[in-house]
């Protein structure tokens, strides 16, 4: 049998129906409980019929589907780790992990759309924020009505947060916010931003800003060749009047947003495997049913190498995620810890995109298969919540206790 070239046909068989299978080499779903099992297979037939039948439209029109915020929050893929009394899922680390690694699968910008909500905007009001807050915003943003972003990184200062330049200063009864965000996932359409700025003494505090708050823009970024589903773009402040009841009163300096990157980045080592895995599954099918010299390509050593080796990385990474995340539910889980996870996962999914466009020819470069998207997907994901190197030098100082940042 050969492989239709017929691109729109090819994308009926392709996208049309998704026949995802996830590899499970070591049997490590004996150790998850039924409710996991639940949740990820609940996850997965969502994927099936909201996402990945449209993902490939979206990501050439560069397209953020604003109608799955709500969706997400019908899932319960907002905040699955976040209390139920706040609208939350009150799941443990590994639901958790398994939500964003599905959604992953799907597509990374799906996932960061999910993430960014959960870890990096539920978690900070929970974490940090007063009762009132959590009650004002968590509901909404658990359901999916409100849309969050998180601001940290600045034109400026990217690997290097503590050197912001975004600044408030106390007028009495408000704080005047200046500066300016960027790279924020979310941005042009969220409702509410967790914004990190300095106080006049230089303190990092987080701020809840509100769209329509005057002076406050989201200027969106475009013309990116990755996570084109997902909508990136900058905050601006000019003179922003931000009510007093907006800070974050339960924790300041640069390890409070530090924290939340330790929520994200766990979710990322998952959603990493998730993308691993769709290119893994893809290229198993291709080479069975692809014939060159008379027989399916997946009869050659070299082939059967790449998927062996793919094979191989992905059980890997699932052993690490699952012990981290049993470290995460024990309330054990280091940063370092996290930082081996989040880069080990992430280029073990690159390298396996860059073997699946090889064993799918020619046709790995189209849209008809899921590929490249992945892999350019993942050209973001090695690069936001800590590039590769800056975790390698996190494990760095772990290890000799010398801080190689400056
Ligand atoms: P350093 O001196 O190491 O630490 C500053 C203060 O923070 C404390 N701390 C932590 N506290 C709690 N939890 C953690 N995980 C913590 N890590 C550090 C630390 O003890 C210290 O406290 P104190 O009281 O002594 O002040 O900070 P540094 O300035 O040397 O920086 C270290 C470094 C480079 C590792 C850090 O800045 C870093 O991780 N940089 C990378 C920046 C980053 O990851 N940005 C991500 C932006 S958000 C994003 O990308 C979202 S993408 C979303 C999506 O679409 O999915
Ligand atoms: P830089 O920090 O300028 O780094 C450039 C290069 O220098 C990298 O290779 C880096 O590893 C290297 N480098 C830097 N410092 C060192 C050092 N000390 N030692 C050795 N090498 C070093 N941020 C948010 O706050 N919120 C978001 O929602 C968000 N979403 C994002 C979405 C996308 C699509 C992207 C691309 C980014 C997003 N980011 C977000 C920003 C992201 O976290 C930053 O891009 C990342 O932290 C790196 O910062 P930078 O791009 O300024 O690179």
């Amino acid at each position: 049998m050969s492989v239709n070239t017929d691109l729109t046909e090819n994308k009926a068989n392709r996208v049309g129906n998704d026949l995802f299978e996830s590899p499970d080499f070591y049997g490590l779903d004996d150790l998850l409980t039924e409710e996991h099992k639940l949740i990820r297979s609940s996850i997965r037939d969502f994927v099936k019929a909201e996402i990945t039948p449209f993902i490939e439209d979206w990501c050439q029109q560069a397209h953020f589907p604003t109608e799955i915020v709500q969706k997400f929050g019908e899932i319960g893929a907002f905040g699955p780790t976040i209390p139920q009394e706040y609208g939350g899922g009150g799941m443990d680390y590994i639901s958790y992990g398994l939500i964003m690694q599905e959604i992953e699968r799907g597509d990374s910008g799906m996932r960061s759309t999910a993430s960014v909500q959960g870890s990096l905007v539920m978690y900070p009001i929970y974490k940090f924020g007063s009762e009132e807050q959590r009650k004002k915003y968590l509901p909404k943003l658990a359901s999916g009505e409100w849309l969050g972003c998180f601001g940290l990184t600045e034109p400026d200062h990217g690997s290097n947060p503590g050197g912001m330049v975004t600044n408030f200063k106390d007028e009495g009864d408000h704080y005047l916010l200046n500066g300016a965000k960027m790279w924020i996932s979310n941005s042009p359409h969220a409702d509410v931003a967790v914004v990190w700025a300095k106080d006049e003494t230089d303190r990092i505090h987080g701020l809840i800003v509100e769209r329509g708050m005057e002076g406050f823009t989201t200027p969106e970024t475009h013309g990116k060749w990755s996570l084109r589903a997902s909508a990136t773009g900058e905050l601006v402040f000019d003179n922003v009047k931000v009510p007093k009841e907006n800070l974050l009163p339960g924790k300041s300096g640069l390890g409070a947003p530090l924290m939340c990157l330790d929520s994200a980045r766990y979710g990322i080592a998952w959603g990493a495997i998730g993308s691993a895995m769709d290119c893994y599954d893809s290229a198993r099918r291709y080479a069975l049913e692809r014939i060159q010299f008379d027989k399916p390509i997946a009869s050659f050593q070299l082939v059967q190498k790449k998927l062996s080796e793919m094979l191989t990385e992905i059980t890997k990474a699932q052993l690490l995620n699952w012990q981290l995340g049993n470290l995460m539910n024990q309330g054990k889980a280091s940063t370092p810890q996290i930082s081996l996870a989040k880069r080990n996962n992430v280029e073990m999914a690159l390298n396996i995109c860059r073997e699946a466009r090889q064993i799918h020819g020619g046709m790995g470069i189209t849209g008809e298969y899921p590929i490249m998207r992945h892999m350019m997907n993942l050209e973001s994901v090695i690069t936001y919540e800590g590039t590769h190197d800056i975790h390698l030098l996190i494990l760095g100082n772990e290890i000799t206790g010398i801080p190689a940042f400056s």
